[in-house]
């Protein structure tokens, strides 16, 4: 994987890589290995429930009974300050704003906690294309030739082979399409690994096929995920609606304009300032 150095994590390059080459890049040395260790430290105690939280593309977990060992924790800016600096981290907004445009927003940001002997997950392409096995759904002719989506996975465990590290196919991003169970067997032969340290953040274009393998490691393999949309796609949480008021109240620039503060729509304009609010001019 084309893999920067924070200090030479390049926007340019790196959106070249995500549109028009393997779809996926690691970016090493955002975090300290305290944020890191901070960050796991909340999301064990948050997951220490089997099976208390909505999941995704674990249709074959749940029907084997094996669910409760990957577990989710939602909303994670209302559980420590470290999810928003890693959220808000000036490299990642850099290269978001130049492949999202410079308003971009958070769709969701959440933990994947796979527990020892954890189950991996159906190959899936993120929202807002999740759904797109029905692609009756959506637009005609929609396609992955712009992004409505970018994906920050950041390693909070050592990303192994055996540990579980996201699989996804290179290139599959050029073609969006949801992968069939007939995909399965070519995707699984053909997958490279997000491999990586603790504290290693990949960023990816979600339209590439991909999804959480089995952890055979004998530890927990945590990682922070994050969904960031344009400005102008619904969110898949609702933020603003689970955080309290005092958080919003001290949300920095960079945090209401991920929380989509900046794009006040839908409003109701019937009860809007009487004034031109668009055009040019
Ligand atoms: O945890 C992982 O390795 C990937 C998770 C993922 O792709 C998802 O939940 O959409
Ligand atoms: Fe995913």
């Amino acid at each position: 994987m084309l893999t920067f150095d924070a200090d030479q994590a390049d926007p340019i390059a790196i959106c070249d890589e995500l549109l028009n080459g393997a779809g996926a890049v690691k970016i090493k040395g955002l975090f300290t290995a305290d944020q890191i260790a901070d960050a796991r430290a909340i999301i064990m105690e948050h997951s220490d429930k089997e099976g208390d939280k909505v999941t995704h593309f674990q249709g074959a977990a749940m029907e084997e009974g094996r669910v409760n060992l990957q577990r989710r924790v939602w909303n994670l800016l209302a559980k420590g300050a470290v999810f928003s600096d890693m959220a808000a981290h000036p490299v990642i907004m850099s290269v978001l704003s130049r492949w999202l445009g410079t308003e971009f927003i958070m769709g969701s940001i959440a933990a994947n906690r796979i527990l020892p002997g954890g189950p991996g997950q159906e190959p899936h392409i993120d929202f807002p294309y999740w759904d797109f096995h029905g692609v009756e759904t959506h637009p005609i002719g929609l396609n992955a030739s712009f992004p409505m989506n970018a994906q920050v996975t950041i390693a909070l465990d050592p990303f192994t082979e055996e540990s579980g590290a996201t699989a996804y196919l290179p290139g599959t991003q050029k073609h969006l399409r949801y992968p069939t169970p007939e995909d399965h067997a070519h995707f699984y032969d053909n997958c490279a690994r997000m491999t990586g340290d603790p504290g290693d953040t990949v960023l990816f274009f979600g339209a590439a096929w991909h999804c959480a393998m089995p952890n055979q490691a004998d530890h927990d393999r945590n990682a922070v995920l994050i969904n960031y949309i344009p400005k102008w796609v619904k969110p898949l949480e609702d933020m603003p609606g689970a955080l309290p008021a005092s958080f919003i109240d001290a949300a920095s620039p960079e945090m209401r304009q991920l929380l989509g503060f900046n794009y006040p729509y839908p409003e109701v304009l019937d009860q809007a300032d009487a004034v031109n609010a668009e055009g040019i001019k």
